[in-house]
């Protein structure tokens, strides 16, 4: 088994996450995914919409996802590695370079985002009426 994992708030799910996730599955044979939890997206100064155990319920809902996690702060990504045996760490790469520290424990993959959707894009466009 090759274990690939990542993180993320999740919040409004769009097609952006769906693309992440279906490619980190893609470098494994599971996908385990931390989900900030609420208290984490406060530090992270993100208020999500939907709470983190309906952000959680979302995304293990995907076909791409076969466990999903809190992900508390962010000090627990190399315990987590460790915990879960991944050989895989992804993140979009928006985040290019913040997460190098962890490659000697395992592969670090920084993805493309998807272009022209995001969460705070959705957010405006609901509260602008379009
Ligand atoms: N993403 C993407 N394309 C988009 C939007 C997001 O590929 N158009 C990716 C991000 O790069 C990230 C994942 O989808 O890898 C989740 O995005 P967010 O929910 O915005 O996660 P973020 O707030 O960046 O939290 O410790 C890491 C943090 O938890 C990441």
């Amino acid at each position: 088994m090759k274990t690939v994992i990542t993180y993320g708030t999740f919040d409004l799910f769009h097609v952006g996450h769906v693309r992440l996730l279906k490619r980190a599955r893609a470098l494994g044979t599971r996908l385990c995914v931390g989900i900030s939890t609420d208290e984490f997206n406060a530090r992270k100064c993100k208020k999500a919409v939907h709470s983190f155990a309906e952000r959680a319920e979302i995304v293990s809902s995907s076909q791409f996802v076969d466990h999903v996690f809190a992900e508390e702060g962010w000090e627990q990504k190399r315990g987590d590695i460790i915990r879960y045996s991944a050989s895989v760490f992804v993140m979009g790469d928006d985040w290019l370079g913040e997460f190098d520290f962890l490659s000697d424990i395992c592969q670090v993959v920084y993805l493309p985002r998807t272009e022209k959707i995001s969460t705070t894009g959705i957010r405006e466009n609901i509260l602008e009426g379009r």
